[in-house]
């Protein structure tokens, strides 16, 4: 039962067009009989500022607000002089930066959690993955032989927090990068110290009166990017590795047919996997599951949603409820017991929505409190006073359930969980070994490239459709697509995460899915996974066949439906290593600039990738298999 209301949207379109998410539809009908708004209604009532959208303004000091304008971007500048391009080039900066400090600073969190379980102040989490240990701490250059895991375990953690914190210098996982990759970086004077720093100095360069080049600006842009996805996400995603276990391959349920009307819901949205690990504990809890049974419950279903619960999906086989446009929809069930949340991508708007069904939501990251939720702060060296806390508020919610409960009934299984290392070997031991090896599919054209498509979902764009779309057109033409994140879900929601799905690919594609008995689509994780995709490419590069830096490589990288700073900071990073990344719905600059040039020309002339853009999937794909098809020419391998 809805006691209350907040608003009806005023302008309404037809929720076929908001999302082709069958479960998401029908919980949008659901919530406007509820007289229940969301992002989706929000968006249509509110017209994006076309100036902004273009980046052609700048509010950086009081002498501004300044706007330009987009159709004559040279005929004016701001009050201190700066021009069209020096405004976006340090919109753009801003962006990188806030999207590599979301990045960076959850990686820091992994690193303190790892130091504090390494010396024994933290005993509720333990090094579970040693195998990865010892390969992480080798790739840097630690010593591993003959040395007790705590030693290794030690000087891994010393050498990491230098990722963070170094001053000078270039951070430890810059040894893993091509070597001619890294040159092309020394020579442009990008490869990254410490992220504190490179975020600092970006700062610093985008105040007035400051930094007044573009090319000098996105210079340390590309710095900063690198030092989220070869620094802050690498590290975040192996410290995880390291912690919580090595993704494998594991068949999971995705979409909202995951939740349970006889059962207590937990939903864990957001980012690090520490507190959700925590809360798989408490669901396990006899006596928590007890205390549901008493409340009439069949026990408790522990459900994610976003990248925690795509890294918890990867990790121990945990359902996965939807991506970013529907963590307001699901509330719309009344079934979910318990929103509980840390950081990123948590709308404000899912308050209103929880209080219109009695969920509890529940912040618990002292770097995320929301107005309106109940704060239960999560502390790792007591991590279970928390989500115990937080599942007893589940129980009681569900012994008091009043809502009505409307439980979409579709649930799709896949095949999630491809780590690098397990791509690696599933492909013959080496990326070209004996069996059927990556780079020789992709050297004899069975494999016509890889693509990483990835990224959120935007009210701005029909939900899931351009992913799907997009993807679609890539395999059909022997594309092996790898997925993070949003993405990877709206694909899942559609069954492409699963072997059967090969027959979709195109006939050489589709050979190697079905020697290898895997999916077209591989599911990497979450965002901060992006970082094995990293690893994956350099590895091509290391097994030979395919150039000598990543830039050579026929990879490419995507994102269809991005939204936040966090995706910029990503697509650049993509960029800076190398690679051709197309983004859709909008594209924060104003065409035929200078900086436009820079980025989606100019950047490749310097030996790195470069930006696309279409707001049109089956373009977008067109342009991603032109860069292949280009750098397969390049490489002689073009049939
Ligand atoms: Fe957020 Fe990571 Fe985007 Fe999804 S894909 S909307 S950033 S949850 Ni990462
Ligand atoms: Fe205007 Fe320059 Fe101030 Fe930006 S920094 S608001 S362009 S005066």
């Amino acid at each position: 039962m809805v006691e209350k209301k907040v608003g009806t949207a005023k302008k309404e379109i037809e929720i076929k067009d908001l999302t082709i998410c069958k479960t998401t539809q029908q919980m949008l009908e659901k919530a406007r009989r509820d007289g229940v708004e969301t992002a989706f209604d929000r968006a249509a009532n509110m017209k994006a500022c076309p100036i902004g959208a273009d980046s052609a303004c700048c509010k950086h000091c009081s002498m501004g607000p300044c706007r330009l304008n987009a159709k004559d971007p040279y005929g004016k500048v701001g009050v201190c002089g700066a021009t069209i391009d020096t405004i976006q080039a340090r919109n753009f900066a801003r962006m990188v930066a806030s999207g590599a400090a979301a990045h960076t600073d959850h990686g820091m969190a992994m690193v303190d959690l790892f130091r504090e379980v390494v010396t024994g102040h933290i005993k509720e989490y333990r090094i579970k993955d040693v195998g990865k240990l010892i390969s992480v701490a080798q790739s840097i250059g630690i010593e591993t032989e003959d040395r007790s895991v705590e030693e290794i375990a030690t000087d891994l953690y010393k050498e990491l927090e230098r990722t963070y914190t170094q001053v000078e210098g270039e951070i430890p996982f810059a040894k893993r990068v091509p070597e001619k990759t890294l040159e092309t970086w020394r020579k442009l004077g990008i490869v990254p110290r410490g992220s504190m720093r490179e975020i600092m100095e970006l700062m610093h360069r985008t105040h007035i009166g400051v930094d007044q080049h573009y090319e000098n600006i996105t210079k340390q842009s590309s710095r900063t990017a690198l030092a989220d996805g070869w620094g802050g996400s690498m590290v975040a995603t192996e410290i995880s590795d390291i912690l919580f276990g090595t993704p494998t391959p594991i068949a999971v349920d995705v979409n909202m047919g995951v939740l349970k009307e006889d059962h207590v819901n937990v939903i864990i949205h957001g980012h690090e996997p520490n507190m959700f690990e925590s809360m798989l504990v408490s669901v396990n809890e006899p006596t928590l599951v007890q205390a549901a049974k008493d409340a009439g419950a069949q026990g408790i279903n522990l459900v994610g949603m976003c990248c925690s619960g795509a890294e918890m999906m990867s990790r121990h086989g945990i359902p996965h409820a939807g991506n970013f446009m529907s963590t307001e929809a699901i509330l719309v069930t009344g079934a979910v017991d318990v929103m509980c949340v840390d950081i990123q991508c948590i709308k404000q708007g899912l308050v209103s929505v929880a209080d219109c069904y009695q969920t509890p939501l529940i912040t618990t990251n002292t770097r995320a409190h929301i107005e309106g939720a109940t704060h239960i702060e999560f502390d790792d060296h007591d991590p279970q006073k928390c989500t115990d806390e937080v599942v007893i508020k589940a129980i009681t919610r569900f012994k008091n359930r009043t809502a009505a409960i409307e439980i979409p009934d579709i649930k799709n299984t896949g095949i999630h969980g491809f780590s690098h290392e397990y791509i690696n070997y599933m492909l013959g031991g080496s990326f070209r070994g004996s069996y059927t090896p990556l780079n020789d599919n992709i050297i004899n054209g069975r494999i016509r490239g890889v693509a990483g498509v990835v990224g959120c979902t935007n009210p701005r764009i029909k939900q899931d459709w351009a992913h799907v779309e997009l993807v679609k057109e890539l395999i059909k033409n022997d594309v092996l697509v790898l997925q993070t994140g949003c993405s990877q879900i709206s694909l899942a929601k559609e069954g492409f995460l699963t072997p059967e799905a090969a027959y979709l690919a195109g006939p050489g594609l589709k050979e190697v899915c079905e020697t290898v008995g895997m999916p077209p689509v591989l599911g990497m994780g979450s965002c901060v996974d992006n970082s094995r995709i990293l690893i994956a490419a350099s590895e091509m590069v290391r097994v030979g066949g395919l150039g000598t830096s990543i830039a050579d490589l026929p990879v490419v990288g995507a994102a269809p439906e991005w939204m936040s700073e966090k995706a910029i900071s990503i697509g650049h990073y993509f960029v800076a290593s190398g690679l051709y990344t197309v983004f859709g719905v909008t594209f924060p600059i104003v065409k035929e600039t200078k900086f436009h040039k820079l980025l989606f020309d100019g950047l490749e002339k310097q030996g790195l990738g470069k930006w696309g853009f279409s707001a049109d999937p089956y373009e977008m794909a067109r342009m991603m298999i032109a860069h292949i098809d280009k750098k397969r020419k390049e490489l002689g391998i073009d049939k």
